[in-house]
């Protein structure tokens, strides 16, 4: 098959979400040229008094933290979602008497995810064993919240650097568990059936791999994207990435939830977490802010074997410690567009050390 040139302007489909993205690698910027500048970190205590997620400390609305040692997970106390809202009298739950004007009332549970005790560490910065208990906190939530009835669908996730939003230094994700299924996992589920279904036997059932599988292993041959696998994940930059150093890891497996992950698969998924945020630190020698999570099958009740679990890394760093990519203007109105490659992206990625800068 003939390859595009991909020196042009060109634009690139993503089949999760079923979405174009504009790539212009003819414009001169070419990050890795130029003045880096470096940020003057200060090293935070391993203990903070003033932080509300540290161990025995009050948070804001005077629950008192155990003194815990690993990893600890508590509801938000200032959470997005309430698990039994009341509707005032006379008051429907849901309305759609207009196909214009339509709401649903959403339940569901918003917890706060400690990674470690320790104030002054990232994930990058974590030993790996730390790093699988915070996979096994993961999974223990989605085997937990999972289960119920009123749970459709649960978000794991981390916001990483005050960039990013988060609200304390201190290493810790978030999950919010709802009725409904989100808008972006509603997406990548009707493009992960889509392709499914697309290629069904001649019997009319669906055959061959989900899409992801399908995908990953088109990426292991080119290879131009990968950044590094492990026994049992493969760490890339999508074809289709819209962040300048977005990546993905994904399971060498047909793996549709996080709790179905086996212990060498979970020790798997902590040693590539390490090593991406490593790589991640040392692109800019900077605690490299982000927007990460876990993209898994719906806890609806349905196999939904059109599945494949992978994670999403959304880091805003183009080109220094400072510099960050907006999506605003044409992105915002249009399309997303990047200058950066995703194979250049990906061979800055592959080229660092999995050694933390010092
Ligand atoms: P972020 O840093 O990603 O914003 O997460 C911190 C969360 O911690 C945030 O959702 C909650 C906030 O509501 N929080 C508490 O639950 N208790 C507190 O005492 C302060 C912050
Ligand atoms: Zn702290």
């Amino acid at each position: 098959m003939q390859r595009m040139d991909r020196s042009l302007p060109h634009r690139r489909y993503n089949p999760l979400t079923d979405e174009w993205i504009l790539v212009s690698p003819q414009r001169a910027t070419r990050p890795w040229l130029g003045a880096v500048e470096k940020l003057a970190q200060a090293r935070r205590p391993e203990y903070d008094p003033a932080c509300y997620l540290c161990p025995g400390n009050t948070r804001a609305n005077g629950a008192v933290n155990p003194p815990y040692t690993g990893v600890y997970v508590f509801d938000n106390d200032f959470p997005a979602l309430l698990e039994t809202p009341r509707a005032a009298p006379g008051v429907e739950e849901s309305s759609a008497q207009s196909p214009i004007l339509r709401s649903q009332l959403e339940t569901g549970v918003c917890r706060v995810i400690c990674f470690s005790p320790r104030h002054d560490l990232t994930l990058a910065e974590l030993p790996v064993a730390q790093i699988r208990a915070v996979v096994d906190a993961w999974a223990a939530q989605c085997e937990e919240l999972g289960a119920r009835d009123d749970i459709a669908y649960i978000q794991l996730f981390e916001n990483k650097g005050e960039m990013m939003g988060a609200s304390n230094p201190h290493p810790h994700g978030q999950l919010w568990a709802t009725r409904h299924i989100p808008t972006e996992i509603a997406k990548e589920t009707r493009g992960q059936l889509n392709y499914l279904l697309g290629r069904r036997n001649c019997d009319g059932q669906p055959a061959g791999l989900p899409l992801l599988l399908d995908y990953l292993a088109l990426e292991r041959t080119a290879g131009e994207r990968i950044i590094f696998e492990n026994a049992h994940f493969v760490c890339l930059v999508p074809f289709w990435a819209i962040w300048p150093f977005e990546t993905m890891i994904l399971p060498k497996r047909h793996v549709r939830r996080i709790v179905e992950l086996t212990e060498p698969e979970r020790d798997a998924l902590a040693d590539a977490l390490k090593r991406l945020t490593t790589r991640y630190d040392n692109l800019f020698e900077v605690a490299f802010p982000y927007t990460m999570g876990v993209h898994q099958a719906p806890y609806d009740g349905e196999p939904h074997e059109e599945w494949q679990m992978h994670l999403h890394f959304y880091p805003p760093l183009l080109r220094s410690a400072t510099v960050r990519k907006f999506m605003v203007g044409y992105e915002l109105l249009a399309q997303p567009q990047r200058d950066l490659t995703p194979e250049q992206a990906a061979e800055r990625l592959r080229g660092l050390s999995e050694a933390r800068f010092a």
